[in-house]
């Protein structure tokens, strides 16, 4: 095995061919299953409670004795996401507070001194690659728990009890042993999904956006691309996306929405793009929270993402048995069934030549255009400035049945015999460019 002898600098980031080959995948696979789900689900409070209740690390250690998800099926979760119509699983590996859901030496505070004694992380690595959807993990750079953690500075996890402060080069030299156990140990990881860059910066909004500590993220993403190079790096640190980050993502919005006040900047046009949102309002398993959203609800999610450039990693957050509420296995597995029909408007495809309408919004591929109309109001639907030459087909993709239009000087209108029973009447385009 050649070495070369020097580490490429963040800065100086070209990625591997692997890694745009597997950018290209992650593009055109456009849905994806988050999970949220760790001893945090135990009190069914979210995986905030650490510190939304104030616990102290010493309190907190408490849970490990009783996580025994006797429920836990990792084939049957990777055919849940399969048939969901979802390509790849995003899993928690470790959150902010602190345990790991897999065997590392680095940590005690892991899933092997629990009474279920069995490493999640490999049962969904072994099952993901088996039935062929990719795996890509959730780190927090953040620590509610580690006295190492520079939690002086931090805007969270001030409740912990911890004493002293922190010690980055230390806490630096953790995390890189755990990414390298993950990195090596569990086969090929599609990418690393990192988060609580936040604890660091000012709220979103505020004038000083810079991070009270140096990450030196240079050194951790070098580190991942050396490991596996095809793996992709995302940030969740709401800012314009840093050297050596192979994809964009947006939490709890659409890019250039900004609707939840979380994505103030501009969607990058040369990296893949990636909403996260959850299908109750909570990340980690809620018991008072039965916000679900709808079947209808979520496609048109998709459906706008898809027209947005982006993916949609859809979140659900398991009981602490391992067992999924109906709530979401069944909205899952409806997504699942529309996509069975519609998929070919989604998968594969890129941004809508216009943003999203009132009346819907556009995917498009090769030679043709999709038209997703979610709410058909008038009796046609007027597309300006349509940038292709002529139509030569227009059809519902659900049944083939014709649909009519008149296409001039590039406006382009197609007249709708649209039923508002439909969660989208999507209509194809056949075009020449
Ligand atoms: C983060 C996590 O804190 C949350 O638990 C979940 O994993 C989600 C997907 O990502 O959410 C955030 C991100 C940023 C802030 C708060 C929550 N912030 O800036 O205060």
């Amino acid at each position: 095995f050649l070495s070369l002898g020097f580490s490429l600098k963040a800065q100086n980031y070209i990625p591997s061919a692997s890694n745009l080959k597997q950018r290209e995948w992650f593009s055109d696979a456009r849905f994806g299953l988050f999970i949220h789900w760790g001893p945090f689900s135990i009190p069914g409070s979210g995986e905030w409670v650490m510190n939304d209740r104030k616990l102290t690390v010493h309190n907190y250690t408490n849970l490990q004795d009783f996580f025994n998800p006797i429920d836990f099926n990792a084939a049957a979760y990777v055919s849940m996401a399969k048939n969901a119509g979802m390509k790849y699983i995003t899993l928690i590996t470790r959150h902010h507070d602190g345990f790991s859901m897999w065997d590392t030496k680095y940590s005690d505070f892991n899933i092997m001194n629990t009474p279920y004694q069995k490493d999640i992380v490999k049962m969904m690595a072994d099952e993901c690659h088996k039935q062929g959807i990719q795996l890509y993990l959730y780190y927090s750079l953040l620590d509610w728990r580690r006295e190492d953690y520079p939690h002086e500075t931090g805007r969270t996890g001030q409740y912990s009890g911890r004493k002293g402060n922190g010690d980055y080069a230390s806490y630096l030299q953790f995390m890189k042993n755990q990414l390298t156990e993950l990195l090596t140990n569990y086969g090929k990881i599609g990418g690393v999904w990192f988060d609580g860059h936040w604890d660091q910066t000012q709220p979103e909004g505020s004038a000083d956006r810079s991070s009270r500590i140096d990450w030196k993220y240079d050194e951790i993403y070098s580190l991942i691309h050396k490991l596996q190079p095809q793996c992709m790096i995302g940030n969740n640190h709401h800012l314009t996306p840093f050297a050596g980050e192979d994809f964009q993502m947006f939490e709890r919005d659409l890019p250039g929405e900004n609707t939840s006040g979380l994505s103030l900047q501009q969607a990058s046009d040369k990296l893949p793009l990636e909403t996260c949102e959850t299908i109750s309002n909570s990340w980690g398993y809620n018991l008072s929270d039965t916000s679900y959203k709808t079947k209808t609800q979520l496609i048109k999610m998709l459906v706008k993402a898809s027209s947005l450039g982006a993916n949609l990693l859809l979140n659900i957050g398991p009981m602490p048995s391992g067992k999924v509420q109906p709530e979401f296995q069944d909205r899952l597995a409806a997504v699942g069934e529309w996509l069975n029909i519609y998929g070919e408007s989604i998968y594969s495809t890129k941004a809508g030549f216009i943003k999203p309408q009132p009346w819907g919004s556009i995917t498009q591929k090769e030679n043709k255009v999709y038209v997703h109309v979610l709410d058909p109001k008038n009796s046609s639907i007027l597309v300006d400035k349509t940038p292709f030459k002529k139509i030569t087909k227009a059809y519902l993709l659900k049944d083939k049945k014709p649909v009519k239009f008149l296409s001039k000087n590039g406006h382009t209108e197609i007249y709708t015999g649209f039923s508002t029973e439909e969660i989208d009447n999507v209509v194809v385009l056949e075009i020449l460019n």
